[in-house]
């Protein structure tokens, strides 16, 4: 049995487990709940960045960052996540990227936001806001392209927008983007984005 550290919020985890449930191999993967923030052993042992998501494989290696791990579920099974040559293959890559890319920024936020008021830095606090909201504009403006078969980056732009509703629900990413909210209201009823919801916090 392989073995995903994970947590309930993180975006990446969430893209690799709803990666997992579209391939159907939820059953070969044990979930082990760690809060990689505090954790100090299994998570620094398997992965010396000590992220999640971490998938220890049953040779007793592993893997990581999310791409590398849905990536390698993907080849499994022979799955159809990663289109394997041209076109399609990069505008997938592409999308994983600019979703992940999204959460990176939205994490840094968060943790500037969570700093004393007098000890942030607004240079940053801008820099992550003019990303993120350029990207949701790029989506809106590229909705035909995400439109297609599932791919990883459709799994991985939905997880980032599920981020959004869950930590900057204030952000209210939706307005003037009807495009993309009615293309993430399509994707909300696929049981992998349903399973996968974090709980409010
Ligand atoms: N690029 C990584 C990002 C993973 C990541 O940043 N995970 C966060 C949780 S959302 C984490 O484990 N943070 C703990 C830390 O940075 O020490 C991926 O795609 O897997």
């Amino acid at each position: 049995m392989m073995k995903l550290y994970y947590s309930l919020a993180s975006p990446y985890v969430r893209k690799v487990r709803m990666t997992a449930l579209e391939l159907g191999i939820t059953d070969r993967i044990e979930l082990v709940l760690t809060d990689a923030w505090s954790v100090t052993e299994g998570l620094p042992d398997d992965n010396p960045l000590c992220k999640v998501p971490t998938l220890r494989l049953e040779d007793e290696t592993s893997l990581f960052d999310s791409p590398v791990i849905c990536e390698y579920l993907n080849s499994l099974v022979d799955g159809s996540l990663f289109p394997p040559v041209g076109n399609a293959r990069w505008q997938a890559l592409r999308f994983q990227a600019l979703g992940d890319g999204l959460c990176d920024a939205a994490v840094i936020l968060r943790l500037e936001l969570m700093k004393p008021e007098e000890t942030r830095t607004s240079t940053t606090i801008e820099r992550q806001k003019r990303a993120i909201f350029r990207t949701l504009n790029n989506f809106e403006q590229d909705v035909a392209n995400l439109s297609g078969s599932v791919t990883i980056g459709t799994l991985a732009v939905a997880a980032a927008l599920g981020y959004l509703d869950l930590r900057f629900a204030d952000l209210d990413w939706r307005a003037g983007r009807p495009h993309l909210a009615s293309w993430l209201a399509g994707v909300s009823d696929r049981p992998s984005f349903q399973t996968t919801r974090p709980p409010a916090s």
